[in-house]
């Protein structure tokens, strides 16, 4: 047979991009994932040298991450922000050495956006705004769409990119809509615990009138179903039934939209670590990059009753959930 030559596997020392991320924690499935994707883009082998944080959902912790970046004088930090707003002080000083910054997920709310380089990440409200239309489209074909409908939104952790564009999508819905009521509107901090926590004190005080928990993501969600049929609640998507939504479409996310437990599961993708790559690739090339990407996202639903939707005269096809799509 053919005599495979090895290619040497480790890059000279001198070529090697030294890359500070500070990541927000690990709140969820979808966190986890996204980590994954990038310890394993930024590997030694690829000619990384990966300092990675976890911040553990709180800004203060990278702030200090950041600042331990630029003191290591790292060649990139790669930012995804907890929050908004708290940024502009920071990231001044990461421009002062010159550093760029690339923001990853959730956005930062700065006054002067030469403060970051580029920023790739999903458009959050129209993730919302697909959902509730998915919504309107779905309760309509079930013959249900003069009905009194009453909602409760578990939201992500408040002052996230991923809270207030999904939390905007639903408002925005509710108000257009004369029949539908917000009967609670909570954080569950994008967490299983939080929402199992949250959905069992809304349901101890208005149990009987839920109709739809639009749960800001898959995690807060799992909780959520728990608390629904340990109070004795069924979920799905028929009358009677809480009608469960959700957000992020992860293994487990797909899984129980499978079973019929999720009516609904708005993507919303992990894999940042090689649009990350490009980037900094590009960068490193001497290239213009982009300054804000978004990536395109899917739907999936636990039947057929609603296969595409529009919002603002665009078209979405929604996929009917199957095992190998989760395969
Ligand atoms: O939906 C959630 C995670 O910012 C898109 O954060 C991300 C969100 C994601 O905790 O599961």
């Amino acid at each position: 047979g053919m005599c495979v030559v090895p290619t040497v596997g480790v890059a000279a020392a001198d070529d090697t991009i030294t890359v500070g991320f500070s990541q927000v924690g690990a709140e969820s499935d979808w966190r986890t994932a996204n980590t994954e994707s990038m310890k394993s883009t930024f590997s030694e082998e690829n000619g990384y040298n990966l300092i990675f944080d976890d911040a553990q959902q709180k800004q203060e912790n990278q702030l200090t991450a950041i600042r331990n970046f630029i003191q290591q004088e790292v060649d990139y930090i790669v930012l995804a922000p907890v929050t908004e707003t708290g940024w502009d002080t920071v990231l001044q000083e990461a421009k002062d050495a010159g550093i760029p910054v690339i923001i990853v997920d959730r956005m930062v709310d700065v006054s002067d956006d030469s403060l970051y380089t580029a920023w790739v990440g999903s458009n959050f409200k129209l993730e919302g705004q697909k959902a509730m239309a998915w919504l309107d489209a779905y309760l309509e074909a079930k013959g249900r769409g003069d009905e009194e409908i009453n909602l409760v939104d578990i939201q992500g952790t408040i002052g996230a990119s991923a809270q207030i564009g999904r939390t905007q999508g639903f408002d925005d819905a509710v108000e257009a809509h004369d029949n539908w009521t917000t009967l609670a509107q909570q954080s569950g901090e994008f967490t299983q615990a939080k929402g199992q926590e949250v959905m069992e004190s809304i349901l101890k005080q208005s149990g009987d009138d839920i109709d739809v928990v639009y749960c800001e993501n898959d995690n807060e969600a799992f909780g959520a179903i728990d608390a629904i049929e340990a109070a004795g609640y069924e979920v799905g998507g028929e009358e009677g039934q809480i009608l469960v939504m959700s957000f992020d479409t992860t293994n487990a996310g797909l899984t129980d939209t499978l079973s019929g437990k999720i009516t609904l599961d708005t993507e919303c993708n992990p894999l940042h670590g090689p649009r990350v790559q490009e980037i900094i690739e590009k960068l490193e090339a001497g290239e213009e990059v982009d300054k804000q990407a978004y990536v395109d996202e899917e739907m999936f639903a636990a039947d057929d009753t609603v296969t595409s939707i529009k919002v603002d005269d665009a078209d979405y096809e929604v996929t009917t959930i199957t095992q190998d799509i989760i395969d």
